[in-house]
C-alpha cells in the first residue's frame, strides 16, 4: 500500500489578512499552524511569508528566521515558495534559495493568474533550476497548465535530474488562466508527465479543491491543501484553521487506503537532504 504525502500551503501571497484573519501571516501563527498541521498528517509545508504589515515579502532575513523556526518546532519538510507574489522581481525570487530550504517550488512557465500574469520565462526557469542543483535543494515542479508539462520534459532533457535524483511535481489546478480543476485535465496532465517523474501531487483551487483531491487519490497522486488555495470547506463555511483542510485530506486519504505518510517517509520519497 502506498501512503499519501500531504503538503500544506497555509498562507500564499494573494489573500489579505484583513479579509481573512485566520490566515497565518506572523511567524508565531505560522509555527503554530505548522505544528497543528503536522499533527493532522502533513509531511511538508509550502511557505510564503508576510511582513510586519501582513503584506507578502521575500525578505531574506525573515525567510531564514522562518526556515529555522519551522525546523526547530516540527519535522516537516520545509519548502519555500520561489513564486512569491506576481509583483516580485526575478532576482528576489532567485535569492529565496539563500535561505537554504529543503525544497522550493519551481513553476514551469508563465500563466495568466486571474487578472494578473505569473511570469516564469524560460531563462528564469533554467537559472532557478541550475541554482537548485548547485545548492542541493529539491525542487517541486509546479504545473499550472499542460504547456508546463511539455516544459518539464524540455527542462529534464536539457539539464538532467534534480538534486537527489527524484522528480516530484505538483499540479496546481483551477487557477483562472490555467488548466481547469477537473478529472479530465488531471488525467491528461498525469498521462503526459515525463517518465522520470517519481511522484506527483495535485491541488485544486477554490471550488475545485475536493474534485481534484478525489481524482488525485484515485489516480495514485499525493495531495496539497491549505488556505493558499482554498478558503472555504463548503459553500458558506469558511476555513477557520489550515489544520481543518489537512484533517479532511488525511481522512480522504485514509478512506482511499492510502493514509498520510510521516515527514521521514516523505524525505525518502523526495530524497530531501537529512
Ligand atoms: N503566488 C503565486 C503568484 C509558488 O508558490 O511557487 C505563485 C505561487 C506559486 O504561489
Ligand atoms: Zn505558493
Amino acid at each position: 500500500m502506498t501512503s499519501t504525502l500531504l503538503t500544506v500551503a497555509p498562507t500564499g501571497a494573494e489573500t489579505a489578512k484583513a479579509d481573512c484573519p485566520a490566515l497565518p501571516t506572523t511567524l508565531e501563527e505560522l509555527v503554530e499552524t505548522a505544528k497543528r498541521c503536522e499533527a493532522a498528517g502533513a509531511a511538508m509545508i509550502h511557505i510564503h511569508i508576510r511582513d510586519g504589515e501582513h503584506r507578502p515579502t521575500l525578505d531574506l532575513g525573515r525567510l531564514r528566521e522562518t526556515v529555522t523556526a519551522v525546523r526547530e518546532n516540527t519535522a516537516l519538510i520545509v519548502q519555500l515558495s520561489t513564486g512569491g507574489a506576481v509583483t516580485d522581481p526575478f532576482e528576489h525570487r532567485l535569492r529565496v534559495l539563500d535561505a537554504a530550504p529543503d525544497s522550493c517550488s519551481l513553476t514551469m512557465g508563465t500563466v495568466n493568474f486571474g487578472d494578473d500574469v505569473f511570469m516564469n520565462p524560460w531563462p528564469f526557469v533554467t537559472e532557478l533550476y541550475r541554482l537548485t542543483q548547485e545548492r542541493e535543494i529539491v525542487p517541486e515542479f509546479e504545473l499550472f497548465d499542460l504547456g508546463h508539462v511539455a516544459a518539464l520534459h524540455r527542462l529534464l532533457d536539457k539539464f538532467g535530474l534534480p538534486y537527489g535524483g527524484k522528480v516530484h511535481c505538483d499540479l496546481v489546478m483551477g487557477v483562472p488562466g490555467g488548466m481547469p480543476g477537473t478529472t479530465d485535465a488531471l488525467v491528461a496532465a498525469v498521462n503526459g508527465l515525463p517518465s522520470a517523474v517519481t511522484s506527483w501531487s495535485a491541488t485544486g483551487v477554490g471550488r475545485s479543491t475536493l474534485p481534484v483531491a478525489l481524482a488525485a487519490l484515485s489516480k495514485g497522486g499525493h495531495l496539497r491543501v491549505g488556505m493558499e488555495d482554498t478558503l472555504t470547506l463548503a459553500k458558506g463555511k469558511p476555513v477557520s484553521h489550515n489544520a481543518e483542510l489537512v484533517e479532511r485530506a488525511a481522512a480522504l486519504a485514509t478512506l482511499a487506503q492510502r493514509p498520510p505518510m510521516s515527514p521521514d517517509e516523505a524525505r525518502d520519497l523526495l530524497n530531501v537532504k537529512r
